[in-house]
């Protein structure tokens, strides 16, 4: 088609992201390209004439730059925003080797900012106050409400004023334990405006994992909601919360204040356990104070916030933020990759209390003066049509997800999509994990009808925003490749040894360099940070993750490389064989994790979820094998398969391999502590089932 010729005309030359410049000019496309069309979609034209980088050629041009000169091209984006007082040179510093001193990174240093502001007073006063900023839907259909940008500047000032009230001081810890209502935006944007550091904890987690985060940063005070409806389910948070805090107290971390949101329609306050002294009604005090309150203005590189992600040992790792770089990487990543226009909608299903939610629910889309749907209650509740429903009632134009939840619909049927309009949608996201072909074509047919091109968002809560991804309308996308890097972004493959390997190839993913939303340290352990992410590939930021990069220098990532298996001197990717897994029609999800083998050295086991109402079969069996070693080869034909009426997740989707391992090598006794997961009966169905 001409489209089609368009594009391989616009598309000769392809960036390796190694860093080496002289790379971004070395591949020659078009008759490569041309022989793998099937696995190419390409944008409209329709779309990519209005898209903020409309071609390849265009990416090309600004990547160089933002590469060669990285300071120059910051400092532009940069100067976009409010800064009460500039900043010095150099723009930025880094050094990124262990070997030469301590690992450090700075960017804007001595600019003076905040991060509050921008996102709020700079757009009011730039006339767009009456501007929806939140519209949030409640767990329940029917129940909803929105703010615009003056409203949630007057909220944000009234629990700012509160905070500083009671003693919280620039630099203080705050914890915040709330579920997706409109004050947990509120609490991060009020902590940030007085230059509290927030540190949010996802309201899915237990009392232990609370605990622990209150000893490892000892907060001023934690906000937090009575109770909370989740599907139908009731979920008494301040129950929680209060035997964590008992927790910590009995650890020597008492926590002095504790307020309280009355979710009155869920609990009302009679039932609501109380210590007086401690506990007070949100309620009952922010809403005396005045709307308007002075911004504290903070340098550059003081910290924003914290946020604990789990490492490979058994303590969470207090991820470290700092002030503007953070703020000009999270503004800039979203613009470009959702191609963010003032007239779009923006929802993410992501919840606050992870790394989407902070960069991608909260920051990242007010910053850009953007409209954000923020959604209280589960996507399949009270059916799976709900965020089709969601999509349609605010004319949601930017829809980013999970691949969880794009399998799980999947699963569920084209029926509860095609009910719905879903008209508004031009651009779809994907982030978490690898996103399969499979349900990729989905999400791309089906969701969005062919029309909207998927931003398959690559990043890690330590990179604060996105690595690797597309920029929709500027290149042809490959189904279940994250594409290309993000401007500054220099990427690197490594092998074991550290060596950098060019072209097509695989190995381990690094990066070169620093970028402005980098984090900083980790909370009270700069050792922890340096010995984790930059011992082990000197020079290096080590991302964890293993990637391929195929001759058209597109990236793909095969998963964390704790997860890789090697079969007879083979590496395969898990990743690699869950998504042939899925390819089979009868397989809605598979989780492959590597055991020992007597001969192999490692060998593969998958457990495989079935589309409802498919039995399991000796001849499905084989079928799911021969689908593996058709689309891979036979050396990564699973040794094993265990079917899994469910698989064991976190709370935020991520598949739990650390018990599937467990399970795998027969190690029942050593499972660990389940008490994380969505689903914890989960395990049991999966112990009951095995060796069938
Ligand atoms: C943003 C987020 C980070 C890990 C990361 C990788 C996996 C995230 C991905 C992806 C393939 C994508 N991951 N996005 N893998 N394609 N588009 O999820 O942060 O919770 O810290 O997880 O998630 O393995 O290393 P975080």
């Amino acid at each position: 088609t001409t489209n089609h010729l368009r594009h391989v005309d616009s598309l000769t030359i392809s960036p390796s992201g190694a860093g080496n410049i002289s790379h971004l000019n070395a591949v020659i496309l078009g008759e490569a390209l041309a022989s793998e069309e099937d696995d190419l979609i390409f944008p409209s034209d329709e779309f990519s004439r209005q898209a903020l980088v409309p071609s390849s050629a265009k990416y090309l041009e600004m990547y160089k730059r933002s590469v060669e000169d990285p300071a120059g091209f910051w400092s532009d984006i940069a100067l976009r925003f409010h800064w009460k007082a500039k900043w010095g040179e150099p723009v930025y510093s880094e050094n990124l080797d262990a070997r030469k001193g301590t690992v450090k990174i700075e960017w804007f240093k001595g600019g003076i900012t905040n991060i509050c502001y921008n996102c709020l007073d700079r757009n009011v006063e730039a006339g767009n106050g009456s501007n929806v900023a939140l519209y949030w839907e409640g767990n329940d259909p029917g129940s909803d409400c929105s703010l615009t940008y003056s409203q949630l500047l007057e909220k944000v000032c009234q629990l700012a004023n509160y905070l500083k009230d009671i003693g919280v001081r620039r630099g203080d810890a705050v914890v915040i334990y709330l579920p997706m209502i409109m004050e947990l935006p509120i609490t991060m944007l009020a902590c940030a405006r007085i230059g509290a550091v927030h540190s949010v904890v996802f309201a899915g987690f237990s009392a232990d994992s609370l605990a622990q985060r209150i000893m490892d940063c000892k907060p001023k005070v934690i906000l937090t909601c009575n109770a909370v409806k989740r599907g139908s389910k009731v979920i008494c948070l301040k129950d929680i919360a209060d035997a964590a805090m008992v927790e910590s107290a009995k650890n020597g971390v008492p926590v002095d204040v504790c307020v309280t949101y009355g979710n009155q329609s869920v609990l009302n306050r009679e039932s609501t356990n109380w210590k007086e002294g401690r506990d007070i009604w949100w309620q009952d005090v922010v809403p005396k104070y005045p709307t308007t309150c002075h911004v504290e203005w903070v340098d550059a590189e003081d910290p924003l916030f914290l946020l604990y992600t789990s490492g490979s040992t058994g303590k969470p790792k207090g991820v470290l933020h700092t002030t503007g770089g953070y703020m000009v990487y999270t503004a800039t990543t979203f613009k470009y990759a959702f191609d963010y226009k003032s007239t779009d909608i923006y929802w993410c299903t992501a919840d606050c209390g992870w790394i989407t939610g902070h960069s991608y629910v909260t920051y990242g889309p007010l910053l850009n003066g953007a409209t954000v749907v923020i959604f209280e209650g589960a996507p399949n509740y009270p059916d799976s049509g709900r965020c089709w429903s969601i999509v349609d009632k605010y004319k949601v134009s930017i829809f980013y997800t999970a691949p969880t939840l794009v399998r799980s619909l999947m699963r569920d049927g084209n029926e509860f999509v095609t009910r719905y309009s879903r008209k508004s949608l031009r651009i779809l996201g994907s982030v978490g994990e690898p996103i399969n072909p499979s349900a990729w074509r989905w999400f791309f047919n089906v969701v969005g009808e062919s029309k909207c091109p998927i931003s398959d968002t690559w990043w890690q809560t330590e990179t604060g925003g996105f690595m690797i991804t597309p920029l929709p309308g500027a290149w042809p996308q490959k189904p279940g490749s994250a594409t290309f890097p993000f401007f500054g972004v220099q990427p690197v493959i490594v092998d074991e040894k550290g060596v950098e390997i060019e072209g097509e190839c695989s190995g381990y993913l690094c990066i070169k360099h620093s970028w402005p939303g980098a984090f900083r340290t980790l909370y009270g352990d700069h050792e922890r940070y340096e010995t984790t992410y930059f011992k082990p590939f000197a020079g290096y930021y080590f991302t964890g993750d293993g990637c391929s990069r195929d001759k058209d220098g597109y990236y793909w990532l095969t998963g964390r490389v704790d997860d890789v298996i090697n079969v007879s001197g083979h590496r395969i990717g898990t990743a690699e064989v869950e998504s042939a897994l899925v390819s089979h029609p009868h397989c809605v999800e598979a989780a492959v994790v590597g055991f020992e083998h007597e001969v192999k050295g490692q060998g593969i086991y998958a457990f495989v979820t079935l589309v409802e109402g498919v039995p399991p079969s000796e001849e499905l069996r084989k079928n799911l094998i021969l689908t593996v070693r058709n689309q891979i080869g036979a050396f990564a034909a699973p040794d094993k398969i265990h079917w899994a009426p469910g698989l064991p997740k976190t709370r935020s989707g991520k598949i739990m391999r650390r018990i599937l391992r467990k399970i795998a090598s027969g190690q029942l006794d050593e499972l660990g502590d389940t008490s994380t997961l969505a689903d914890p009966s989960v395990v049991d169905q999966l112990i009951a089932l095995s060796d069938c």
